[in-house]
């Protein structure tokens, strides 16, 4: 990451008292950032994790995640749930003090959507576009608490191709492997047996349970052939990933 990218979080993580860093519930891991909590540990703020859309992934998968992140607290913006005890969580770790509080995460992961929530009305902008914040906002929640949304500034390598498209920071016409990555995008619904959303979204009754089997099914259903009428996998791969970038498929 760039020379100018740490200056904006080092500026950050100074200017504010406690850092929120907003996960994926879909994908906590890999929507961690260690560099950076390493920073904010070194700087001797608090750090607090809050793991958002959990609208999409199932309950047993969140019980798993409480242990392991300390603090934490789930969240589903588009379902207004967890907002009041993200409140209380905030207000207890300010002690009473006024506080800035930073809102980090990868682009597109949830962070202007959770702001809003927490503020009750749209404060900030939201947009299935990662990268659409662009300049840090500071919006007061009450009394006690300010909070500060950011862009979208961490980033994956740029080789890493998987991860920056399922965060939605690589389109799906760029990437050298649709395949691979529609599978890793498959394995999401599969994994929190969520194939019933494919289904629904696709208007298709599914046979099959490997991601590789599920993306020539599609193929096959959605008439995605090529010559000799073998599935075009290619092409239902940028498919599914185009529909899973702009928030279609989720
Ligand atoms: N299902 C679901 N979708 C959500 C939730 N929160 C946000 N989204 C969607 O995720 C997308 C990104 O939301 P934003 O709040 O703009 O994300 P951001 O982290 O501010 O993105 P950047 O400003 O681009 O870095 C939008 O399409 C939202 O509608 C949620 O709790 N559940
Ligand atoms: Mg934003």
């Amino acid at each position: 990451m760039g020379k100018n990218f740490w200056k904006i979080i080092n500026d950050l993580i100074s200017e504010s008292d406690l850092i929120i860093e907003v996960l994926d519930a879909r994908l906590v891991e890999a929507t961690r950032n260690k560099e950076i909590e390493d920073k904010i540990q070194r700087a001797g703020k608090k750090l607090l994790y809050v793991i958002t859309k959990c609208d999409l992934v199932k309950k047993e998968t969140l019980e798993q995640e409480k242990k392991r992140l300390k603090p934490c607290v789930f969240v589903s913006a588009k379902e207004h749930y967890g907002t009041m005890i993200l409140l209380q969580k905030i207000m207890e770790l300010a002690k009473g003090k006024q506080v800035i509080v930073a809102v980090v995460g990868y682009p597109n992961v949830g962070k202007s959507s959770v702001i809003n929530a927490l503020k009750g009305k749209k404060s900030a902008g939201v947009s299935s576009k990662a990268g659409f914040t662009k300049a840090k906002q500071k919006v007061s929640i009450n009394e006690v608490i300010t909070l500060m949304d950011t862009p979208g500034v961490f980033s994956y390598q740029e080789d890493d191709e998987q991860g920056l498209a399922l965060i939605g920071s690589k389109d799906a016409h760029q990437l050298k492997d649709p395949e691979g990555v529609a599978y890793a995008i498959l394995d999401l619904f599969i994994k929190n047996e969520r194939k019933q959303a494919l289904e629904d979204y696709y208007t298709l009754s599914l046979e099959h349970d490997s991601p590789e089997d599920i993306l020539e099914e599609l193929a096959l259903k959605k008439k995605k052939l090529r010559k000799g009428n073998t599935p075009d996998t290619e092409t239902m791969a940028r498919i599914v990933i185009s529909d899973w970038q702009r928030g279609y498929l989720q």
